[in-house]
């Protein structure tokens, strides 16, 4: 087996750039996140869990890990008392191996887990590397006779890599500070400026370029060569490291976290997130064990906040999934419906309002909520005694907005009505005629366009005329619809939201079948 030649190791040294203790969590999320880097890591105390490539396995002190760059991996504490901590090495290995050993940025990875008395081997590297590195690769020969000949291959050259980088970075560390050239002072600068600012959203190369003197695009380049990935990359998973850190170890909502570590806007960090982490920001929270240490009360405001988060960005599944959530978590429907998706919906409204976001975007809010709607309706049904009388519903002619009118319609049934839905756009005569011929007790007007509500007062006229208005009950409401306004056409009731509109039903249909 080839060794790295003398000339590489020099590489391999200068390449090392990041030696720093970590505790559970992060390192999957580090910024070695690039196809061309070498990670090596070493637990150096506890023990916890190491998930890699949807293996899980158990870690402890000892234990050496090797990964090519991008393998998706990271630490977990075993329980509240069990962290492991790691101690990690990066470097750019596309420059120290020079393609003689594997093919760097292949589909190809390398992996490894070396127990034994490693830790004190990488203690002792610096007296004792020879005889600690052929022990080591006497166990490396073990764990890979079933692997695949490529793997190995390349595993040999990474501990190889492993074990005289160590030795050399330790021994560098106790002698000298090396003397680093003036791109890597400035590419260091540009790291220090990040990690101090990061929580800026206004945080540019330019400005930082323009504090080290020197144009935005060289600063560019210099940092791309000397720290292995683009300035933008950079600060993206600084702020996506800060932001699990956040969502594991806080209870603050995805809005502050936005804001907290600079980043644009909830989408922006959704997608992001899910880029680079390749979760989402809920599910990584709930899949984090800090999340499971949350009190109840945490637990609910975090399903409540991503329910609203993700209803604003229009993720269907997500909210449909966290409703489900939450009613097995058991929070009450009420709280559910409120707190979470008529929150979202109403912040929906704002930025409709504001021109911050369109007609589609809208409409995909309104599915998540009319379909979380029809979840949240058995649970409602449960909380309350079954009550005979019928009515008819709808939105008002001209007017399409059915959520509101949907929820009403949902509160009503869970009361024990039964409910006639007549869509939206509905005619006075269409709603005259089914309380005819259907016997309803009450008509239900929903309107949420003030140049709608018109038609609410045409429906009222009709019922008079076609002479059912001392048999039937109208109900309205909607958004601009007031008890004024209801007192002035002559309707019978206005309520401002769906519970009290059930209740004003129930109340009608008893009066009729007393
Ligand atoms: Co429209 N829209 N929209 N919209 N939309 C509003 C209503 C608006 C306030 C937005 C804004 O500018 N901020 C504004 C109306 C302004 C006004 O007239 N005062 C508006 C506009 C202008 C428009 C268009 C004209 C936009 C355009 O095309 N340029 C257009 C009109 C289309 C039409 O109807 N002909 C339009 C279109 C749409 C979408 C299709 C994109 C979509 C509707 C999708 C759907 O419903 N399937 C939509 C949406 C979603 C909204 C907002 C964002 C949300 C409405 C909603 O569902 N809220 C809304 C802004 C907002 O309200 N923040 C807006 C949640 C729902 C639970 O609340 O319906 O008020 P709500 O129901 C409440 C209470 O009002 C009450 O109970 C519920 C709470 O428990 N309630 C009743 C409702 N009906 C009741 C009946 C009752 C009793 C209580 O008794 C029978």
């Amino acid at each position: 087996m080839e060794h790295p030649s003398e000339n590489n190791l020099q590489n391999i040294i200068q390449n090392a750039k990041t030696f720093n203790e970590i505790h559970s969590g992060d390192i999957s999320l580090s910024r070695l996140h690039v196809s061309d880097m070498i990670e090596i890591g070493l637990v150096t105390e506890g023990k916890g869990i190491h998930k890699i490539l949807g293996e899980t396995i158990e870690c402890a002190a000892g234990d050496i890990y090797i990964v090519g760059g991008g393998v998706p991996h990271g630490f977990f504490a075993l329980n509240e008392k069990e962290f492991p901590t790691v101690q990690l090495l990066s470097f750019n290995a596309d420059e120290c191996l020079q393609g003689e050993y594997a093919d760097i940025g292949s589909s190809d990875y390398c992996y490894g887990v070396f127990r034994d008395n490693s830790l004190i081997s990488y203690a002792m590297l610096s007296s004792k590397a020879l005889d600690e590195i052929s022990n080591i690769l006497l166990m490396l020969k073990k764990e890979l006779t079933n692997k695949k000949e490529r793997w190995q291959t390349a595993a040999h050259s990474y501990l190889i890599l492993l074990l005289i980088t160590v030795s050399r970075y330790i021994n560098m560390a106790q002698t000298q500070t090396p003397i680093r050239s003036k791109e890597w002072a400035a590419a260091s600068e540009a790291v220090r400026a990040v990690l101090e600012r990061y929580s800026d959203s206004e945080l540019t190369l330019e400005s930082i370029a323009s504090s080290l003197y020197m144009s935005k695009s060289r600063l560019s380049r210099i940092f791309q060569r000397e720290i292995g990935e683009s300035f933008l990359d950079y600060v993206r998973n600084v702020r996506i490291n800060r932001a699990c850190s956040l969502l594991k170890n806080t209870t603050l909502t995805n809005e502050e976290i936005v804001r907290s570590c600079g980043l644009k806007d909830i989408p922006s960090f959704y997608r992001v997130f899910k880029a680079v982490v390749g979760q989402t920001p809920y599910q990584y929270r709930m899949s984090h064990s800090a999340f499971n240490r949350l009190s109840k009360e945490e637990a609910t405001t975090s399903i409540l906040n991503d329910i609203c988060d993700n209803m604003q960005i229009g993720k269907n599944k997500n909210v449909k999934n966290l409703v489900e959530l939450a009613i097995k978590a058991g929070i009450p429907p009420k709280q559910i419906l409120n707190d979470g998706l008529l929150r979202g919906m109403s912040i929906v409204g704002v930025k409709f309002k504001k021109n911050e976001i369109y007609v589609p975007e809208v409409l995909l809010a309104a599915r998540s909520m009319n379909e979380s709607i029809a979840l949240l309706k058995s649970e409602f049904e449960e909380s309350f005694t079954n009550f005979k009388g019928r009515v008819c519903i709808g939105t008002v002619q001209g007017d399409l907005h059915d959520i509101g009118k949907n929820l009403v319609k949902m509160m009503m049934e869970a009361r024990g009505l039964e409910v006639i839905d007549l869509g939206t756009d509905v005619s006075p005569e269409t709603y005259v005629n089914t309380a005819i011929e259907k016997k309803c007790s009450v008509i239900c007007c929903s309107a949420l366009l003030t140049t709608t509500m018109g038609a609410i007062e045409e429906v009222v006229k009709l019922s008079e005329s076609a002479g059912i208005r001392d048999k039937v009950k109208i109900l309205i409401g909607g958004a601009p619809v007031t008890e004024e306004f209801c007192k002035k056409i002559g309707a019978d009731r206005y309520t401002p939201d769906a519970a009290t509109a059930a209740e004003a039903a129930v109340e009608f249909c008893s009066m009729q079948i007393n």
